[in-house]
């Protein structure tokens, strides 16, 4: 047994293991001070919901309050082990300030109210609308952090209920380029590998993600691997100097957005020495040859120039990812937020493709998700597909959603894609839209170009529904705020990266009034008395677990097959990986254990994109293209990002994540020791570009660009010349002014200053490259930045040292290797 401060040492203590050994358990637990093991009166089962890694645990409850959480070594995931957001994030939970009650707008001011009023006005202006206007004026914008049986009840309601195509979740923001990549290389959603491949890798390659920092859970399981016999190598592709590169065989740090010129070189060097799996390309595969050609020019010294990176690195990468025999590769927001987007993605899976790498124990890749439940938004059809990942071109796949939910096809609507959530707040702001639902996402912090986010939301016009748990800066705008009941205080399921579905139990009441979302969701469909086809309820359902039953109809027969899961199965033990049916009882592994299965024409969640325009293929090409539902390799030439640097705006701008804070800090802030670790924004920049200008740790700057500016204090790292990183967590729910910059408060939002463009393909938006110009405000006169000094933010200078210790309130304790056996832990 071991006590750990978990803040100064995020990772814990190392459990070592072997190449094709099972990684050995930690159980990391963490209690209130003053509060012994023995008082807890109760253990229930839950999984984190701060990242994707879907991290089981255990919540404490003592006296009907959490008191602390304990990681379930049962679990495949995490072994017992926690990071430190699912070690401290639950606090948030009990902040005096949760929202209590609804609120409605009254002469411009929110005032409290009670439910009642509160859907009486939705609905009335939903029926208005519907009179007036038609469906196309209603939109919802949700999340990735709702559960699976509140994302397919809203998906019913919008889609069959309203009969509107306007509902998107901020997975848009966060994995709708994995979704895309996916559905182009081999023509569904649904992740081909698991975690276990880091258990089996000779080389692990991770393409734009800092794993260490944002599924630290996984990155402790690397680590570990690292330490044992057998060790991987590792590559890294990031221009921050994060701890996988401080740990890489090679790192490649490239200019931001040159993503598919790094990576066509990569491809050609694979493919000109030699080291491609023929059988495979031949059997499960079309397109090579148009790669080949696509490629054929793209050498590493073509790519050095446009990369800064040197040519002989590029050589070093692709020879160790060239001779792998067990290739895992992980890839997520420096590649999804960055420029040509799923171009990108697509050629880490061409890579696989190309080398057999796919569909054995320690060949997989992992088209990463970034939100804990962001694969339920995609499956249940909240975001730009329909449930069930059926193809909206495919008149049979809505006619079988139609037969599921019995209503006539024409009520779904599919006369055209899903509008994204970015079109939404066009048509917001053109006028078209006139009611928006957002539910457990913050836009008002975490879209780009935050002055335009918050003049379309403040509109008149424009009818505002805001479900959070505090009064965020988007609830702020809000004509009607209804209070949510959030993990921890209701009963679901989610799944996580690699497909893993966890329960997650009701521990605690809800504070005051707030009401789960799904209890919203279902009062708002009973209040609008939505029907069938023969004049019965639409929705049959009354409470999470009969909403999953709901959805493993809608599920059956497709990839994300959940037939063969019920929350009994869920509880004990470990999560299960879908699909779970008859024909895979316990769960599967890996998808593509043996050729392609979901990309035949008439089962395939879509028929793909042109990459560089975004154009839509219908049927006919794709069945030219993909007769026989191979996977299919597409190429991508490169095209330089839209807003390169110039005098003006001399720097590369990218923005990003901290370990210890989750987005717009609406949980973690109020989690103490991580609040402590990270206070404040700062401003990255590289020792040459600061000793050229003269600037120091410290001094206040302010980073401007065409859209806005912010202003930090500057930290000196060992990031790439020409380029500035801004944490995106800092908004304005803190400070003075609540709710946006003004004279007292200046801008501090990574948001305000970037760019409103966004993958043609996948729709994401920019969140990685812009131009910005940076100025000094005033001198730091020696403090440090106020930025972590054990991560990517990591100073230069050694003298800059800040104390990062979280002290007694961050003592964790870790027991390594307490065999457990069977199950254990549940209510
Ligand atoms: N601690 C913490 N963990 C989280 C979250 C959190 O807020 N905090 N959020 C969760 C969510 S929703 C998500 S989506 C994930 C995101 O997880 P990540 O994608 O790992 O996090 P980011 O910091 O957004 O971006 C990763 C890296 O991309 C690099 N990068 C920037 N531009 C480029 C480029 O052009 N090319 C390349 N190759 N790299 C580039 C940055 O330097 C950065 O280190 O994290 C999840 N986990
Ligand atoms: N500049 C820049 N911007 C970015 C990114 C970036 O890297 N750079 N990353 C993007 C990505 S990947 C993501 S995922 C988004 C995240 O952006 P957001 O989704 O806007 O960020 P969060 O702070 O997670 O907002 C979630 C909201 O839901 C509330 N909430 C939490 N749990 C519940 C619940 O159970 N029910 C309800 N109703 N509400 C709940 C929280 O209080 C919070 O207000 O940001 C995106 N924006
Ligand atoms: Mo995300």
């Amino acid at each position: 047994m071991n006590t750990v401060d978990r803040i100064a040492h995020p990772w814990g203590t190392r459990t070592p293991y072997g190449r094709h050994e099972s990684w050995p358990d930690r159980v990391d637990t963490y209690l209130t001070e003053g509060i012994e093991p023995g008082a807890v009166e109760q253990w229930v089962q839950a999984a984190s919901i701060l990242h994707s890694d879907g991290d089981a645990m255990d919540i404490a409850v003592v006296g009907g309050r959490m008191v602390g959480v304990r990681g379930r070594a049962v679990d495949r995931v995490n072994r017992g082990r926690l990071g430190p957001k699912d070690l401290f994030g639950w606090q948030a939970n009990a902040s005096a300030d949760r929202l209590r009650r609804p609120l409605i707008r009254m002469e411009g001011r929110l005032a409290e109210c009670d439910w009642d009023t509160a859907m009486d006005r939705v609905v009335g202006h939903t029926r208005q609308l519907l009179t007036e206007r038609g469906p196309g004026s209603i939109g919802f914008y949700t999340s990735g952090q709702l559960f699976l049986e509140e994302y397919y009840t809203l998906a019913v309601l919008a889609r069959a209920g309203i009969g509107t195509n306007h509902l998107d979740g901020n997975t848009r923001l966060c994995t709708s380029t994995a979704a895309e990549a996916l559905k182009e290389s081999f023509g569904c959603d649904g992740q081909p590998g698991t975690f276990d491949d880091f258990d089996h890798a000779d080389v692990i390659a991770l393409f734009g993600h800092n794993l260490a920092e944002t599924q630290p859970v996984q990155w402790m399981r690397i680590l570990d691997r690292l330490e044992g016999a057998d060790p991987p190598q590792v590559v890294c592709v990031d221009p921050r100097p994060t701890q996988v590169a401080a740990r890489a065989t090679v790192h490649l740090a490239p200019r931001a957005g040159t993503n598919v010129a790094l990576l066509n070189a990569l491809l050609h060097e694979v493919i000109q020495s030699g080291c491609v799996d023929e059988r495979y390309i031949e059997s499960h595969t079309v397109g090579f040859e148009e790669l080949a050609g696509q490629v054929e020019a793209c050498t590493p010294r073509w790519a050095a120039d446009i990369c800064d990176v040197p040519a002989a690195r590029i050589c070093e990468a692709a020879e160790v990812i060239g001779r792998a025999r067990r290739l895992t590769s992980t890839v997520l927001q420096g590649i999804y937020q960055s420029h040509q987007a799923t171009a990108a993605a697509v050629q880490v899976n061409n890579l696989h493709l190309v080398r057999g790498m796919l569909g054995r124990p320690g060949a997989g890749v992992l088209q990463m998700n970034g939100q804990p439940t962001a694969q339920n938004t995609r499956e249940c059809g909240a975001n730009g597909d329909l449930p069930g990942f059926r193809n909206w071109q495919n008149d049979s796949h809505v006619a079988e959603l139609a037969r599921v939910w019995n209503v006539e096809a024409s009520k779904i609507p599919h006369y055209g894609p899903p509008t994204h959530a970015m079109q939404m707040f066009r048509y917001a702001e053109q006028g078209s839209l006139r009611m928006l639902w957002i539910s457990g996402t913050n836009p008002a912090v975490s879209l780009p170009e935050l002055a335009r986010i918050r003049s379309v939301l403040a509109q008149e016009r424009l009818f505002v529904v805001v479900q959070d748990l505090f009064l965020t800066e988007t609830a702020q705008l809000a004509d009607v705020v209804l209070p949510a009941a959030t993990w921890g205080e209701k009963t679901g399921t989610f799944t996580n990266a690699d497909r893993t579905v966890h329960l997650s139990d009701k521990a605690v009441d809800a504070p005051g009034e707030a009401r789960a979302d799904l209890e919203i969701f279902l009062d708002y469909a009973a209040r609008m008395d939505f029907r069938d086809k023969d004049d019965r309820p639409l929705i049959t359902w009354h409470d999470a677990e009969t909403a999953f039953e709901a959805w493993k109809r809608c599920s059956a027969g497709r990839p994300c097959d959940y037939t063969g899961l019920t929350y009994d199965r869920l509880r004990g033990g470990s999560g299960i990986q879908w699909p779970v049916n008859e024909d895979a009882p316990d769960g599967t592994t890996r998808l593509y254990t043996d050729g392609i299965t979901w990309a035949d024409p008439d089962t395939c969640e879509a028929y793909g994109k042109d990459l560089i325009t975004g154009a839509a293929d219908d049927v006919v090409e794709y069945r030219s293209l993909n007769p026989d539902g191979k996977a299919m390799i597409k190429a991508a030439a490169y095209l330089p990002p839209h807003e390169e640097p110039n005098q003006e705006y001399p720097f590369q701008l990218t923005t990003g994540r901290t370990l210890y804070h989750f987005h717009t800090r609406t949980k973690t802030a109020r989690a103490p020791q991580l609040n402590a670790a990270a206070p404040e924004v700062w401003v990255e920049i590289s020792t040459a570009d600061a000793d050229a200008r003269q600037l120091h740790e410290g001094d206040l700057v302010e980073v401007s660009t065409r859209r806005g500016a912010l202003r930090g204090r500057l930290r000196i790292t060992a990031i790439r010349p020409g380029l500035l990183f801004v944490p995106f967590h800092y908004g304005y729910w803190d400070t003075p002014a609540g709710h946006g910059p003004d004279e007292a408060t200046p801008g501090r939002a990574a948001n305000e200053t970037t760019i409103t463009d966004w993958d043609p393909a996948s729709k994401q938006p920019l969140f990685k490259t812009a131009a910005a110009a940076l100025t000094l405000l005033e001198r730091g006169e020696g403090a440090p930045a106020p930025a972590p000094t054990n991560t990517a933010s990591a100073p230069t200078s050694a003298g800059h040292v800040l104390d990062t210790t979280g002290g007694q309130a961050a003592h964790v304790v870790e027991e390594a290797g307490t065999a457990r056996d069977g199950r254990e832990g549940s209510r």
